[in-house]
């Protein structure tokens, strides 16, 4: 039994929720809503990196922490997979699916199977491009237009005269591969002298990010700047950066976003010059909007976490106590 969102305005709302996940507030059943326990289905995108390792932890800790009953899958990054685990759980008649989608496209018609089976989807950390929200509940993760923007708010306000930047872009098609590179681009087009003089995708990984930047330093002279999209592309941009005889942080600056404990390392011991925080410790917050979709209470359509940015002497403080 669930009480439809309604989706006027005001639903619309952005409720900032507290960065690292507050503790489950587990709400109980509402009026007619679900009270016994909950069997959630969760696709998962992958084991591609170091925040996704973190978010797959916090999901599977938050889930036992609130007595809710997981079902989770690894898709190995391919959305094939994730429309095959979201189908099972729909024939397994799980209560309630979240999932956090590959790519933006290709959703509508298996969400839509999920809504015909009447089991409410909820899309956690990235987003979906469908043109009908009814098709999910809620989408719980953070503004990447944003994180791009703080990025190049960063360089604009760092560097002087011409600056070549290189671009590790994340997944094709995936919303933050999208959105950090129009963020970005945005905060950086009233400087006409920063220029982004090449960009690839590296796939959200290590690896990846190694292979573009050994290529790029190859082909691409005069590379001042590394933005790349994540933590995990960055750290392989400094093992392919080195092996060029070249100095990360120092001869190429690496801005990168996540923050996890291996990009805050490097971000400490100069390598990486500025981290932009994106918060996996999504858990919490999911199974707090489960419970309150299942038990029919009312859920704001999105819910953006709040995020910070790090300089060195800002990761050297907070690496002590870090939770990823
Ligand atoms: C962002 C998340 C991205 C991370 C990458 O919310 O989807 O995917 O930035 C991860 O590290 O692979």
């Amino acid at each position: 039994m669930l009480k439809k969102i309604t989706t006027t305005a005001t639903a619309l709302l952005l409720a900032t929720l507290t960065a690292c996940g507050s503790a489950d507030s587990g709400a109980s059943g509402g009026a007619g809503g679900k009270t016994d326990k909950i069997t959630m289905g969760f696709a998962q995108v992958g084991a591609e990196s170091g925040w996704r390792t973190a978010n797959t932890t916090s999901v599977q800790r938050s889930a036992a922490t609130a007595g809710v009953e997981l079902k989770f899958s690894d898709a190995q990054q391919k959305q094939e997979n994730q429309i095959k685990a979201i189908r099972s759980y729909i024939q397994q008649k799980v209560d309630v699916i979240a999932f956090s989608p590959v790519v933006e496209t290709g959703w509508d018609a298996v969400l839509l199977e999920a809504k015909r089976a009447k089991i409410p989807v909820i899309l956690t950390d990235r987003a979906v491009d469908s043109k009908d929200d009814s098709l999910y509940e809620t989408f719980l993760g953070s503004d990447f237009v944003l994180e791009g923007e703080k990025a190049g708010k960063w360089l604009t306000e760092n560097s002087q005269g011409p600056v070549n930047v290189v671009e590790l872009q994340g997944t094709t098609g995936a919303a933050p591969a999208i959105d950090r590179k129009k963020g970005f681009e945005k905060a950086v087009a009233a400087r006409q002298d920063i220029k982004i003089v090449a960009t690839q995708s590296g796939d959200f990984t290590r690896a990846g990010g190694k292979q573009v930047m050994e290529a790029l330093l190859r082909s691409t002279p005069d590379i001042d700047v590394v933005y790349a999209h994540n933590d995990d592309m960055g750290l392989g941009a400094i093992e392919a950066i080195k092996a060029a005889g070249k100095t990360p942080g120092k001869d190429i600056k690496i801005i990168t976003v996540d923050a996890v404990k291996a990009g805050m390392e490097a971000l400490a011991a100069g390598e990486i010059n500025y981290i932009v925080e994106c918060n996996p410790l999504l858990g919490d917050q999911l199974m707090d909007l489960a419970k309150k979709v299942l038990a029919g209470e009312e859920v704001p359509k999105r819910v953006v976490t709040e995020e910070t940015t790090f300089t060195p002497e800002q990761a050297k403080a907070a690496l002590p106590t870090r939770q990823y």
